[in-house]
């Protein structure tokens, strides 16, 4: 009889390749040895200040670049010396510094770096960007980042794996943008946690890199571990046209692959869709909506920034004028896409027909400017329209295709692109333009590099121990999908105190209740109540760091995503689900809750009782800590933790190239 051969599908291949420790089967813990990591200025300070503090002088890494993107505003000194840092800490340690100008970090990334095969580890929850390009990108908190750097394994549960079949054809005027809205239409933005999706089907080949790069990104606002696509010839010609054809190898399942779940799309059948303020997932067909006025439209982000994505809007905007009671905002992704825009007249065009353009960065996306006039209808080619993130309060933005978005700024209202006529025709150049002279390379001499830290950079704060017991009052109870944009706010007044958690924890939860953080300063200890899906959103864990920082001690709530379960754990927040979420009614926020003999219930994976000492009852919740996690909650966070284990066994070595 024949041995039956086993058959992966890709997210086994890249895993099977990297494995470290554990057993890749879904739900188990799984460590997985990391090629390439990413972070950006806003993540990126505290990443380098606890890779300082781990003390490993040069990154292991094959590749670990230091993009500048999100802090770009220069209103004070703080983000020039937060950049100043990064340049500096980054030549010393081996890191590749790509600076403020240069690109969003996830567009650059693709262009520059992406290897199929590989893993990538980014301090930005859209790292699953480069997915597109057929490498394991996965989000993560910049502690996270800081001990890949360092060489240590990265941890995750085996996520399921959802197969997407993509069958068909795409009908003219509907886009990438609209089959992720689609599949966020169907799963919601809870509905990919614990799973990676991988893309198959006749449908793929249709879909250049760049477009399949628009899919894998907003695969995060699905709360996936991240979204996967093959390498094919497609995403050679785009390699090759970067002039990196000799890094592209190929990656496709086995036939007769077998994964955890399945979900088809018909791409003939889809229509341009919007999603509505102010959750990605709130998503209907654009035609639906058509008598509604717009005020604002911004095409840019490292969703849809991309050289196809901004000939696109050229295009479609050569010769013609925005509505005059339209600002439109145009962002190119990097500074490759700007320079072959301008090389090529297309700029010319954008400009002409009256839109605003931004340098190459996050900008509007994280509230960087250009914040929407009050109640103002925003139509953003980006992937988050949360609440408050624009930057105004009431402004209702909504997300859909750079095409929808240029048809509304021309006519000044929600339009459906296919009402335009004719869909130009834009396809991936022969040889993008590209010098990198924005990336500058570690220096050859790091003894030599003096890190220069200005005032804004303040010591990292470390928690202590896990304490005996918890006694404490619930400071705040929220609702289902509380993101990380309202556990810690950014936009232009927040974002540069990234490096100075006293002054930022003054922020925390003030979209929600302005007075938490004297609350919680007053305290001294408490607990946070939640629903579903708590921390969804961002990998900022500053979200963790900063309400650690105010004396948070756990979070207990329905369920978790994962990147801001896995940052309450690195600062030693514990994160605790109800065993029965209608658990959750019974708590009021200032009740006073009791956690006995804490080093006794961490030890063991098992439900344990919390008092309510207000209410006089008892109620079940669960910690679902691996091992390993137990003993980083106990150390007071990852860094306790790694500092203690430092000392121990040289960095494990795993395999690299995936099989094809
Ligand atoms: C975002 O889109 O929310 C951000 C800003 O890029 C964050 C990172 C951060 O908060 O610095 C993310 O997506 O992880
Ligand atoms: Fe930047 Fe927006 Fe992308 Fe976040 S989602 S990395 S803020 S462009």
């Amino acid at each position: 009889m024949a041995a039956t051969t086993k058959r992966f599908n890709m997210v086994q291949k890249i895993i099977n390749a990297h494995l470290i420790s554990g057993t890749p089967e879904a739900g188990q813990e799984v460590g997985i040895r990391i090629d390439q990591t990413l972070t950006q200025d806003a993540t990126g300070t505290m990443a380098y200040l606890q890779f300082e503090a781990i003390g490993v002088p040069q990154v292991q890494t094959k590749l670990s670049v230091s993009y500048v993107d999100h802090n770009m505003l220069q209103t004070g000194f703080e983000n020039a010396d937060d950049h100043r840092y990064l340049q500096s800490v980054a030549a010393k340690h081996g890191v590749y510094f790509s600076r403020p100008g240069n690109g969003i970090c996830h567009q650059v990334h693709l262009e520059r770096f992406a290897i199929p095969g590989q893993t990538l580890l980014g301090s930005d929850s859209h790292t699953p960007t480069c997915g597109g390009l057929g490498e394991l990108s996965i989000g993560a908190g910049g502690l996270d980042i800081a001990v890949a750097m360092g060489g240590g394994p990265f941890y995750l549960t085996m996520p399921k794996v959802l197969r997407v079949e993509l069958k068909g054809k795409l009908q003219p005027w509907v886009t990438a943008k609209d089959i992720i809205l689609e599949v966020l239409r169907k799963l919601t933005v809870k509905g990919g946690v614990g799973k990676i999706l991988e893309y198959t089907g006749p449908g793929v080949k249709s879909l250049s890199a760049t477009a399949r790069a628009t899919i894998t990104n907003m695969g995060a606002e699905l709360g996936a571990t991240t979204s996967l696509f093959p390498s094919d010839e497609n995403t050679r010609e785009y390699m090759k046209a970067q002039g990196r054809g000799k890094d592209w190898t190929p990656l496709a399942a086995d036939p007769g692959a077998t994964y955890d779940e399945e979900l088809i799309i018909d791409l003939n059948k889809l229509r341009p869709l919007i999603a509505q303020p102010h959750s990605p997932d709130n998503v209907t067909e654009v035609s639906k909506l058509k008598t509604i006025d717009v005020q604002q439209v911004c095409v840019g982000s490292c969703t849809n920034s991309s050289y196809t994505d901004l000939m696109m809007v050229a295009k479609m905007l050569k010769g013609k004028h925005i509505h005059p009671s339209v600002s439109m905002t145009v962002t190119p992704g990097s500074k490759q896409v700007f320079e072959m825009i301008a090389k090529n007249g297309a700029l010319a065009d954008i400009i002409a027909s009256g839109a605003r353009i931004i340098e190459s960065a996050c900008g509007p996306c994280i509230g960087m400017g250009q914040a929407p006039s009050s109640g103002a209808v925003s139509i953003r080619s980006f992937n988050r329209n949360f609440e408050g993130r624009s930057g105004t309060r009431d402004a209702k933005v909504y997300l859909a295709s750079p095409e929808t978005c240029v048809a509304c700024a021309l006519t000044g209202k929600i339009t459906d692109p296919s009402t335009l006529g004719k869909m130009p025709k834009v396809d991936i150049p022969e040889k993008f333009v590209w010098d990198d002279n924005g990336i500058i390379p570690p220096a050859k001499d790091p003894k030599k590099v003096e890190v220069v830290r200005g005032p804004n950079i303040k010591p990292l704060p470390v928690n202590s121990p896990l304490a005996e017991k918890i006694e404490a009052p619930v400071l705040l109870k929220v609702v289902d999908n509380i993101t990380t944009d309202h556990i810690m706010p950014a936009g232009s007044k927040v974002l540069p105190l990234r490096s100075n958690i006293p002054a930022i924890s003054e922020f925390v939860f003030n979209i929600i209740d302005p007075t938490f953080p004297k609350r919680a300063k007053e305290a001294g200890s408490g607990f946070v109540v939640g629903g579903e899906n708590y921390g969804q959103g961002s990998s900022r864990e500053h979200a963790a760091l900063a309400p650690m920082y105010l004396g948070l001690k756990a979070v207990i709530v329905k369920s978790f995503a994962r990147i801001h379960r896995a940052n309450l754990i690195n600062f030693g927040i514990l994160p605790l689900t109800f065993v029965q979420a209608s658990d959750y009614d019974s708590i009021s926020q200032g009740d006073k809750l009791e956690i006995p003999d804490l080093a006794q219930v961490i030890k063991v994976d098992h439900p344990f009782p919390v008092k309510n000492l207000t209410t006089g009852k008892s109620f079940q919740v669960v910690h679902g800590l691996t091992d390993r996690q137990q003993e980083i909650i106990m150390a007071g966070g990852l860094l306790n933790w790694t500092k203690q284990q430092s000392a121990a066994a040289p960095a494990p070595k795993a395999k690299t190239k995936a099989k094809k």
